[in-house]
């Protein structure tokens, strides 16, 4: 027989962090509560991974940016779950769920028992075999998850550099954009490929990516839009030298950073509980429609978006770490909770850029303020009413009156005096 926990926790991420914190912070009995994580460290603030720990100089460091640093907290290493009598199993992959049972099997072999369990298994990469690339198994292409892809990326940059290599970096998304910039930083030239038109297109119109597009350009970094990559050439010790585009065209170098998207780690759970658009799909408690005794938070979980009258998946840490919080105090204290409610918030840090978005990008995007000066925005709007704010170089005081503007979603008479009126529109709701 093995151990057997009130609350189990599994996966060692962001949200498992902050789920951690949130019992803590509503008293919990010592050996309530296990942890089980394949990491080899305890739960930390994976944002950080690719801004802070990539910076050439003074880069970040655990146990600097443990869960709950992000919201200003403490940084709470392996000692503090010790502390608070949460049993942290680290370097420990969980190969089997019996959700009837309520089991998991460890790969060592341990069968951990659950009264409670809560899924914050995240995701894992999207990686270039599954689209057939040949030699994407080369020591220096570089992908980035964990801390453990993220040191591998500080070694092979540092390598990279040395020999005054050149870095290519394949994907137009957020770890295509902020790898790029880091490579940069790391004074190693770039070249960004992605199959789309513009850049990050999941969130930005053409409008708002031209401008990190020029800011990046004017860094020196190059950009191979609408392109795909087909295959890598590679030397005798297994290293990429070069990439080659489906047009034909050939781009040296010695470092490849991939960052294609991800997909949810819910395989454990596939055939047991229900899925939706990829998450395991849970009402307003964070609690799975199909199975009372789980929960599951941050990216694998599908819940309701009563603002949107939607069921979502989001790959964000805000709500990696409110959907934690909130499956813990509904654990707690069942229907006095009320159900999850939640605003979408992204965000992005970049050379001295910093953008902020709330809400929901559809309908017509409506352009304000001025992009030379570097401070500048966009409204969405649907059905008459402004449903999404993005502000470049925003203070706290706009950021917060973005985020007022996208929950309260005030009628929009007028388009172009939308435009005219740029951020004050926001300042005034
Ligand atoms: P994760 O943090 O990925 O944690 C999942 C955990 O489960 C991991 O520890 C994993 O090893 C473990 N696990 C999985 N399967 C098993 C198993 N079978 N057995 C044991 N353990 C298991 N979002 C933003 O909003 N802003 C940002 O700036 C930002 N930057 C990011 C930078 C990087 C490099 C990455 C990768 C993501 C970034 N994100 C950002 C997204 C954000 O970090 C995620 O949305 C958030 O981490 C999700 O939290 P999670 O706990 O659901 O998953
Ligand atoms: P993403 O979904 O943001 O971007 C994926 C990009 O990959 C696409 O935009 C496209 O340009 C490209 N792409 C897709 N298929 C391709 C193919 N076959 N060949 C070449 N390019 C292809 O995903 P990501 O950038 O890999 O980020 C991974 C995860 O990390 C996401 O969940 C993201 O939200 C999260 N993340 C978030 C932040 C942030 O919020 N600031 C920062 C880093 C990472
Ligand atoms: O971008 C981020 C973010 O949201 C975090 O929580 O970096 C981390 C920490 O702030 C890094 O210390």
């Amino acid at each position: 027989m093995g151990r057997s926990f009130r609350v189990v926790i599994l996966g060692g991420g962001t949200a498992s962090g902050y789920a951690a914190s949130e019992f803590v912070k509503h008293g919990l009995n010592p050996g309530d509560l296990c942890v089980i994580s394949q990491e080899m460290v305890a739960p930390y603030e994976r944002p950080a991974l690719s801004k802070g720990y990539l910076l050439a100089k003074e880069p970040a460091r655990l146990p600097a940016f443990h869960t709950c640093v992000g919201v200003g907290e403490q940084s709470h290493p392996a000692k503090w779950f010790q502390e608070k009598g949460i049993e942290l199993v680290l370097g420990t992959r969980v190969t089997q769920a019996n959700v009837r049972d309520k089991t998991l099997l460890t790969a060592a072999g341990e069968t951990i028992s659950y009264s409670i369990l809560i899924v914050a298994t995240g995701a894992r990469v999207l990686k270039l075999d599954e689209f057939g690339v040949t030699g994407a198994d080369a020591k220096n292409v570089c992908y980035l998850r964990d801390i453990k892809d993220a040191t591998y990326l500080v070694d092979a940059m540092a390598e990279c550099r040395e020999k005054g290599g050149k870095a290519v970096v394949i994907g137009g998304g957020y770890i295509g954009m902020e790898c790029a910039a880091a490579l940069h930083g790391n004074r190693i030239p770039v070249t960004m490929v992605f199959p789309e038109d513009y850049c990050m297109p999941r969130l930005f119109t053409p409008e708002i990516a031209r401008y990190y597009e020029d800011y990046y350009m004017k860094k020196g970094i190059q950009f191979r839009k609408g392109n795909v990559l087909s295959s890598f050439e590679c030397d005798e010790s297994d290293k990429v030298t070069a990439v080659i585009l489906k047009d034909g065209s050939r781009i040296d170098a010695d470092i490849v950073v991939v960052g294609i998207g991800i997909r949810p780690n819910v395989d454990l759970f596939e055939g047991q509980l229900m899925l939706e658009k990829g998450g395991i799909k849970v009402n307003g408690k964070m609690q799975s429609v199909s199975n009372a005794s789980v929960y599951a938070v941050g990216d694998v979980a599908t819940f309701p978006m009563p603002m949107y009258s939607d069921v979502r998946r989001l790959e964000h840490v805000d709500h990696a770490r409110k959907s934690a919080a909130h499956a813990v105090q509904a654990i707690l204290m069942g229907n006095k909770v009320d159900n999850y409610d939640y605003l979408p918030y992204f965000y992005s840090r970049v050379f001295t850029l910093s953008w902020q978005f709330y809400g929901d990008n559809v309908g017509d995007s409506v352009l304000f303020g001025d992009q030379i000066v570097g401070k500048f925005g966009a409204f969405w709007v649907h059905n008459g009413r402004l449903v999404g704010a993005f502000l470049e170089g925003g203070s706290k005081v706009e950021y917060a009156a973005l985020a007022k503007a996208a929950r309260e979603r005030p009628h929009v008479k007028d388009i172009s005096m939308l435009k005219k009126q740029g951020l004050d529109f926001a300042l005034t709701v």
